[in-house]
């Protein structure tokens, strides 16, 4: 398929053979299983009967989606969140009334208030947009992005997941952005290694300094 052809390509440039973790969710029908058709050969287990989870596996990278609107299921969902580097919500954009979208937005902000999840990026992925296209604005409108967390990083990208249209876009701006943390995250471990070094000698100088000091006394 073309798309998981260009997304291995992605994947291969950007994920410097580090495992990324991919959570994938959206309410029943929304397309979750059709966009990961897209990306792969999914791999399916039924955890419990009505409890599907599937994954997609390129090298180091995985794509797992979960289902949602049950509680009973959050457990196993939750067990799962410490591995994420970054979250891909499939939005049905045909489900343009306003009650549809508010509940497809409250259920997705229950689950990005696990603190394991805070300012992981998130992709809003606008799917079946060759069926009916809501705007960027009538989103945003509905989807309160600062409720969702003020400093996940978000994008909106129209998707089809029955052609793979716009996947592509959207998961290079999802791996660009875990990568940025990424990179950002090794300069702080680089530089706190840096005064790891520096802190504890003047520590230890000052240490010797006195102690030498004190003995040399007469
Ligand atoms: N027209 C259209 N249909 C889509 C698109 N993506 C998914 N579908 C259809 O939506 C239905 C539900 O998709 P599915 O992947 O099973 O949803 P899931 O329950 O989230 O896994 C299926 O009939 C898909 O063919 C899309 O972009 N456009
Ligand atoms: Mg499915």
């Amino acid at each position: 398929m073309e798309t998981s052809y260009a997304m291995h390509g992605l994947i291969d440039k950007l994920t410097n053979n580090e495992i990324t973790n991919i959570l994938v969710i959206g309410l029943k029908n929304s397309g979750k299983t059709t966009v990961l058709k897209q990306l792969g050969d999914i791999t399916s287990t039924e955890i419990t009967k009505g409890f599907e989870v599937e994954e997609v596996e390129y090298k180091n990278t995985k794509f797992t989606s979960f289902p949602m609107g049950n509680p009973n299921f959050d457990k196993i969902r939750r067990s799962f969140y410490s591995k994420i580097s970054g979250i891909i919500y499939i939005l049905d954009c045909t489900n343009s009334q306003p009650s549809q979208i508010i509940y497809a937005y409250d259920e997705l902000a229950v689950i990005l208030k696990a603190e394991e999840l805070t300012a992981k990026p998130l992709l809003l992925a606008a799917n079946k947009y060759d069926l009916k296209k809501l705007s960027f604005f009538e989103i945003a409108d509905n989807f309160n992005y600062r409720r969702l967390g003020i400093i996940r990083r978000t994008y909106t990208q129209h998707t089809m997941g029955t052609t793979g249209a716009g996947l592509l876009e959207g998961l290079e701006w999802l791996f660009g952005t875990i990568e940025g943390i990424r990179a950002r995250n090794r300069k702080v471990v680089e530089e706190s290694a840096h005064e790891d070094v520096h802190v504890p000698t003047s520590i230890l100088s000052t240490a010797v300094a006195f102690v030498t000091g004190f003995f040399r006394k007469p």
